[in-house]
């Protein structure tokens, strides 16, 4: 494993020779839009509470309007941020190797919608998306008005979860994958079709905590495909690198990918 502090010039000929090329992401990707990752400290309302708490069928049973209200919070303030470079070169790198024949296929641990308001296509949401919802008890989907919360104020007070129209037996939940949960079998597929297939597969701003997203670089490992870490801390996947970039996706992914 080899830890770079900026992008080199062998670095920048990996992704230059890669004509299929499998993107991981998560959390951090959208860090430098302004979208708290998901183990940092939160702030106002949510401080006593740590995001693995409350991202739980548990939590959401015991104190449902809570972790209602989370989830709207995080989507209004999803709602009024904007795509960062990292984003944006990552979309702009999928429509130069399409049109060179090739692929960028990104896979994402993210529930917001950045990649795609990039401009980029998403191959796989592993962990769902936060602006979809569906009953608890019947599964019906529902769509809901966008929330009208100031997503960059101090949170608001706890909000009553709405109850299916479709059933009038369960509440509404956030289409996301909580602990616990099975991730969408189809997209897990996909996700590591994709990651076989490619011959370089990029790491962008993850822990590499949840399984079992965290577990798809192995498969690049196990085909000897080159990986490459992008990535300001070492992370629990750093050691099955081929290069770790220690820098924000902001700044490396425009340099490696231009
Ligand atoms: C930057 C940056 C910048 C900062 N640029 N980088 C095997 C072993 C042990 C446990 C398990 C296991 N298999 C399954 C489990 C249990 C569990 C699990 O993994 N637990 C771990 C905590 C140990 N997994 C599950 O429960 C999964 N389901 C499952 O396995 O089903 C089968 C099953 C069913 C029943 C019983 C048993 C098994 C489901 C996992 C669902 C995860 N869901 C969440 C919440 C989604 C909804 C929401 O957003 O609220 O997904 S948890 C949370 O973590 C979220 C994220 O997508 C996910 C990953 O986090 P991520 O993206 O890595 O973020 P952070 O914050 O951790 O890291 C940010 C990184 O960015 C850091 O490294 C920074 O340095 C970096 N960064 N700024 C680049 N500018």
């Amino acid at each position: 494993m080899q830890v770079l502090h900026d992008i080199t010039e062998d670095i920048r000929a990996l992704a230059h020779r890669a004509r299929h090329v499998a993107v991981l992401s998560g959390a951090g990707i959208s860090a430098e839009s302004g979208v708290p990752t998901f183990r940092e400290v939160q702030a106002g309302l949510w401080e006593r509470f740590s995001a693995e708490d409350l991202a739980t069928a548990e939590a959401f049973a015991c104190n449902p309007d809570l972790v209602w209200t989370w989830y709207r919070w995080r989507q209004a303030l999803i709602q009024q941020v904007q795509p960062n470079p990292g984003h944006l070169s990552l979309a702009a790198w999928q429509r130069a190797l399409n049109r060179r024949g090739g692929s960028v296929t990104i896979v994402t641990q993210n529930v917001d919608d950045l990649h795609e308001r990039a401009g980029a296509e998403v191959l796989a949401h592993l962990h769902g998306s936060i602006s979809a919802y569906r009953c608890v008890d019947c599964g019906e989907p529902h769509e809901l008005p966008r929330p009208d919360y100031d997503g960059f104020q101090s949170p608001p007070e706890p909000d009553p979860t709405p109850p299916c129209e479709h059933c009038e037996n369960g509440l509404l939940r956030p289409g996301v994958v909580w602990f616990g949960e099975m991730l969408p079998v189809e997209a897990f597929e996909a996700a590591a079709e994709a990651i076989r297939r490619a011959d370089l597969v990029l790491v962008v701003g993850t822990s590499g905590i949840v399984q079992p997203a965290a577990s798809l670089p192995l498969l690049a490992l196990e085909r000897g495909t080159p990986l490459v870490e992008v990535n300001p801390e070492e992370t629990e996947l750093s050691e099955l690198m081929d290069y770790c970039v220690r820098g924000t996706s902001g700044q490396m992914l425009p340099a490696l990918t231009s």
